[in-house]
């Protein structure tokens, strides 16, 4: 047994996922698999594994704040084992922080491990840790691909991410997709105070004058899978890419919906046979703003309301007439707490300007 972790992210699901492999050369009967850690103490058994056999098992668990958790694996059995160093692992995961983090799991298709795939005979929660690559729920073969792999495929030094390691996702099909979805129930106040930047990148491309294009996308859905709004990166296009291979940088960022308590990753790519359309680097990173958004309502006939977070505070609000060039004043305005939220209402606008709130 090896251990291989990989990031882990609060407030979601954490699966540790253990391959047992009799390396032979003799059949191992009466195996006996203990666990003990976070888990709290698991044991599984199997009666025989012959040599080259191998096993998958999956537990998931889930922590509240960043640290770091420990679990030991002992393996044992009934026949003579000439290894018996290997037969024990300490699994040390580390649970990051969500904000500043990339949230994408196995974003730069680096994983599957270099080891065959391994049976599935039985599992818990998370089903998928048996995709073909893991972290994603894929459809109609996506999978991963090594640069320089051959004709119609990127090459180690085709224009691409910077450290792009050794493989990138494909499409085997038409239309190929992979998903997956992350929790933000552990930061909804912030969600929801309306603060909550995200920043997102891919690079993505395809083959020659080809025109399978690849997109990486997120959802924003709220507390009952409502979409509250998508954004999507790409296709970048047989023009885009002036009919060279290559994967191009494409980035965007934004605010998170107020109300959202789930995100989806998705990779789609399309398939111009015989080439297929490819993505690497992807990256989704959650970021807490100093600055409140300002909210604007129109308030009886011609005035406007404006509103903030009271969790907010010593906030001034100013104006100018216009932006090219600004000149802030500071408005002097009565304001007034309602439910959650600062307001301030503007009702003598001499004309039409721009309006910002402003740390003294
Ligand atoms: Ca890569």
């Amino acid at each position: 047994m090896t251990d291989q972790p990989g990031p882990a992210i609060v407030g979601n699901p954490i699966p540790l996922s253990i391959i047992v492999t009799n390396q032979g050369p003799f059949e191992a009967t009466k195996v006996l698999l203990t666990i003990k850690g976070s888990f709290g103490l698991q044991t599984n058994s199997w009666p025989l594994l012959n040599a080259g056999d191998c096993r998958y098992l999956v537990l998931s668990v889930n922590a509240e704040s960043p640290t770091l958790l420990t679990n030991s694996a002992f393996l044992s059995s009934d026949s003579p084992d000439p290894v018996p160093e290997d037969n024990h692992v300490e699994l040390v995961s580390s649970v990051n922080t969500i904000y500043g983090t990339n949230l994408v799991a196995n974003p730069c298709a680096e994983f599957p491990w270099p080891v065959a795939r391994p049976v599935a005979e039985w599992w818990w929660i998370s089903a998928s840790a048996f995709s073909p690559i893991p972290g994603w729920w894929v459809t109609s073969n996506l999978t991963v691909n090594s640069y320089g792999a051959g004709v119609g495929v990127p090459a180690a030094d085709s224009p691409g991410p910077p450290y792009r390691g050794t493989n990138y996702f494909v499409g085997g099909s038409f239309l190929s997709t992979g998903g997956q979805y992350r929790d933000l129930w552990a930061v909804a106040a912030a969600v929801d105070s309306g603060g909550l930047r995200f920043e997102m990148s891919a690079y993505l491309g395809g083959a020659r004058d080809m025109n399978g294009g690849a997109s990486f996308g997120v959802e924003f859905f709220d507390a009952l899978h409502r979409t509250l709004k998508s954004v999507w990166l790409g296709p970048v296009t047989a023009p885009d890419r002036t009919n060279v291979t290559a994967l191009l940088l494409r980035s965007v960022g934004g605010y998170v919906p107020r109300g959202t308590r789930h995100l989806q990753f998705t990779i789609v790519t399309t398939r111009d046979w015989p080439d297929s359309s490819f993505a690497d680097d992807l990256s989704f990173v959650l970021l807490p703003t100093e600055s409140p958004t300002l909210e604007v309502a129109s308030f009886a006939t011609k005035g406007l309301l404006l509103a903030w977070p009271t969790n907010k505070t010593g906030y001034v609000i100013q104006r100018s007439p216009s932006l090219l060039p600004a000149s802030w004043t500071t408005v002097q305005s009565q304001i007034i707490v309602v439910g959650d939220r600062f307001t301030a209402p503007i009702q003598d606008l001499e004309n039409y300007g721009f309006y910002r709130l402003s740390k003294p």
